[in-house]
């Protein structure tokens, strides 16, 4: 068994939140629809091949005296999650931090730093925080991946000058700067043999969070599955994916309440809660884990239909749930 896991396979439930620039968006850009092979509103700025400087206007949405993370934090303790996943950084490449190794953040054009607010919301309510960060793929960097690169190609120097003077540093920050971080979530879902990271760069980062923060879990979807590097704490498997039988290793499924995992306001086929609790339940009989998504909009506020979903799971959990 793996010890460092041991609080994870135990929380058995916990929140995803996706929340960026893209959130503004709500999955239209100028009108137009999401382009889309799946309806992702987090993919909007590379779908519809929206430069970096207009990306940016979509801020001018955000309400920042309603932005709240601690409603979020409160929202997963009374659905009886244990732990709180945010994306500090996804395939955009906008930090929600202020971080010295980018000028492609929240501390550039806001005074606040969303993931110092939620870090401290999380000890406050006693969640364990995980920080969602898109190692792979950065559309925003000249040198991050996106997938027009595997036709028009990158160098391996290039790609590993996105690499240190970047990922290195930003996960060195968000280490350093927050407490305690309870996982790092890493999101890329091709081998690494068939991509332009190499073993040695996922390695390199897994070696930082060992040095920096030894009890800090880290996924499958570093790159690295737990047949390859039996060091990987846990497996992810596929959106809304679910356990189909026991492991000898933690697992987990991240699943979306409608589709998207941004706010997409006209992504509107709900599942049911009960639906959601039996997802949740199979999961836990299969000693895995369960991780719901938010999408909340720009001005912080989660989506009713999701808020309620989540509550009354919770209430279901304080009847029937072991603590
Ligand atoms: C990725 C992201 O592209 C997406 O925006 C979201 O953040 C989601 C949680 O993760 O999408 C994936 C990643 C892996 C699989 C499917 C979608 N997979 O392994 O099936």
């Amino acid at each position: 068994t793996n010890e460092r896991a041991q609080w994870f396979t135990d929380s058995r439930f916990g929140m995803f939140i996706h929340w960026g620039i893209y959130s503004g968006a709500e999955g239209f850009w100028k009108g137009e629809k999401l382009r889309n092979d799946n309806d992702y509103a987090e993919w909007i700025m590379y779908r519809n091949r929206i430069e970096k400087e207009e990306y940016l206007t979509l801020l001018d949405r955000f309400d920042w005296d309603e932005i709240d993370p601690e409603e979020w934090a409160i929202l997963a303790k009374k659905s009886g999650m244990k732990y709180v996943t945010i994306t500090a950084k996804h395939h955009d490449g906008f930090g929600l931090w202020n971080s010295q190794a980018s000028d492609f953040d929240l501390g550039n054009y806001t005074n606040r730093d969303i993931i110092k607010e939620l870090s401290e919301a999380c000890q406050k309510h006693g969640l364990k925080l995980g920080l969602y960060y898109s190692h792979w793929i950065d559309w925003e960097h000249e040198f991050g991946w996106d997938h027009t690169k595997e036709l028009s190609g990158i160098t391996a120097e290039d790609y590993d000058q996105y690499w240190q003077e970047k990922v290195i540093p930003q996960v060195r920050e968000l280490l350093t700067n927050y407490g305690e971080i309870g996982m790092f979530w890493f999101d890329m879902w091709i081998n690494h043999s068939k991509t332009v990271v190499t073993k040695a760069q996922l390695l390199q980062l897994k070696n930082l969070i060992r040095e920096l923060q030894p009890k800090c879990i880290v996924n499958s979807r570093l790159g690295l599955s737990i047949e390859e590097d039996p060091d990987v704490d846990f497996k992810t498997l596929g959106d809304n994916q679910l356990g189909n039988k026991k492991e000898n290793f933690p697992w987990q499924s991240p699943a979306t309440v409608a589709h998207s995992w941004g706010f997409h306001k006209s992504d509107t086929e709900w599942k049911s809660t009960s639906t959601l609790l039996k997802s949740l339940i199979g999961n836990v009989s299969l000693n895995g884990n369960f991780m719901l998504n938010i999408g909340p909009r720009a001005n912080g506020e989660v989506p009713y239909e999701i808020s309620q979903r989540m509550l009354e799971m919770g209430k279901w959990l304080d009847v029937n749930g072991e603590s």
